[in-house]
């Protein structure tokens, strides 16, 4: 098998990577370990930013975005007794949307596969041979147990946190930054209509909370839990009872209703650098995740591969390698704005452990931050355009 770019992962990475260089007639091959079914059942991201917006519109693949997502123009920063709303329009100018990357990823499937391009699901034994060679290639055994090996000018690895792309860079030439957060966030979809217009991230000291929504009939929510909890220690009704006293609020109801789908995921920044090797290329959580607080995950992918995309036009239709060699600085300059912007609107709304010597002024510390951010206009413009994405 041959083509012009082998992608390794069918998350939102690879699939608009592919969908950006069809656009320009530049051919790719996605390899994916997982089924479609199960790659569109992941629940995760909701919050899809101004510009990347654009992106998918440019892309083709946001009609439904645009007939179906929520545009909002702001959140709500709560501690206990005030609720405060940030306009972001007001503030920057821009707006974010609210769409899941669940639905992204079926719009971008159903588009790549009914142009007849190929996604080979279900793919074990995955490596990457010869990243530095002119022409790199990757072997993998298909779904019926037969070993391919795929010939390409470039491999993009877009196959996330637990690929193999990132370790096939060597140790000697990788730098890696890490910070584990001592909590983890809980998340339940659940059968309600939202009880918000717009987002509400909640301080309180027990914990963290988030109201987020699908739609206007599925809502999202998020509670702060131990980093060793399990979620068998969070029947339905204890998980509503933290949520309503977390964001309660005088004259505020917090409507429940049957749990779709519950989970915990841990909390880590991580970078990765460089973005880069030979003709191998990295991209979305394969080489940086952010805490999901300041939703830049899903985000950072979209960005990564526009950018990615227009380096390997820009190589193939014109000669140009000044994109190629820019792409990991260029690159890594906006995953550690994000990655800051992440770790501060963490370290910002988590209560720490009551029992760590320094939790009692580390809650001062926060809760000035939140009357700060809420009251100055230039710290809520700050966060406003950080939030709906700043480009550098
Ligand atoms: P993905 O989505 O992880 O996709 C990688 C794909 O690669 C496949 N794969 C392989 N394929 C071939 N060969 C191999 N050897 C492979 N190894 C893995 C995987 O099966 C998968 O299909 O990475 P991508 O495309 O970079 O996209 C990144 C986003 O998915 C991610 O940043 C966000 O979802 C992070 N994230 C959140 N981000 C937000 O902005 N807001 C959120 O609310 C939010 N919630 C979350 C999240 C991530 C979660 N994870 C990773 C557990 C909630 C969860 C639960
Ligand atoms: C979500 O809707 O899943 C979501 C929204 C905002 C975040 C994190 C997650 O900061």
């Amino acid at each position: 098998m041959r083509t012009r770019v082998g992608i390794i992962g069918a998350g939102p990475a690879g699939l608009l990577l592919s969908q950006l260089l069809s656009h320009h007639g530049i051919d790719s091959v996605i390899i994916e370990t997982r089924s479609q079914e199960y790659v569109e059942a992941r629940i995760r991201a909701g919050v899809i930013e101004h510009g990347a917006v654009q992106t998918l519109t440019e892309a083709g693949v946001a009609d439904r975005l645009h007939r179906e997502g929520m545009r909002h123009d702001g959140i709500y920063l709560q501690w206990p007794g005030e609720r405060h709303h940030l306009d972001f329009p007001d503030l920057c100018g821009q707006s974010v949307w609210v769409y899941g990357q669940t639905e992204l990823t079926k719009d971008l499937f159903r588009i790549r596969l009914e142009a007849g391009q190929p996604i080979h699901f279900e793919v074990s034994d995955v490596s990457i041979i010869d990243p530095l060679a002119e022409r790199p290639g990757i072997a993998f055994t298909d779904a019926d147990g037969t070993p391919q090996l795929l010939e390409c000018d470039a491999v993009a690895g877009c196959d996330g946190f637990h690929g193999v792309s990132r370790d096939t860079i060597p140790e000697s030439v990788r730098t890696v930054w890490q910070r584990i957060y001592p909590y983890s966030w809980l998340g339940i979809l659940a059968e309600v209509a939202p009880s918000t217009d717009e987002l509400i991230y909640a301080w309180h000291p027990e914990g963290f909370a988030l109201h987020s929504m699908r739609s206007h009939s599925i809502s999202r929510l998020y509670v702060q839990v131990a980093p060793d909890d399990v979620i068998e220690n969070w029947p339905d009704d204890r998980i509503w009872e933290a949520l309503a006293t977390r964001m309660a609020l005088d004259g505020w109801t917090l409507d429940s209703g049957p749990t779709l789908e519950k989970g915990i995921t841990p909390m880590r920044s991580f970078v990765s650098a460089p973005m880069r090797y030979g003709n191998l290329f990295l991209a979305g959580d394969a080489a940086h995740i952010v805490p999901p607080t300041g939703a830049k995950g899903l985000n950072l992918a979209i960005a990564d591969v526009t950018r990615l995309s227009d380096a390997l036009v820009r190589r193939f239709t014109e000669g140009r390698e000044d994109l190629v060699d820019a792409y990991s600085d260029a690159a890594l300059q906006r995953v550690w704005r994000s990655t800051h912007f992440s770790w501060w609107m963490t370290s910002m709304l988590h209560a720490d452990d009551p029992a760590d010597a320094n939790a009692a002024f580390l809650r001062q510390m926060q809760l000035s931050q939140l009357r700060y951010v809420t009251s100055s206009r230039a710290a809520s413009t700050t966060l406003a355009e950080n939030y709906t994405g700043f480009s550098g």
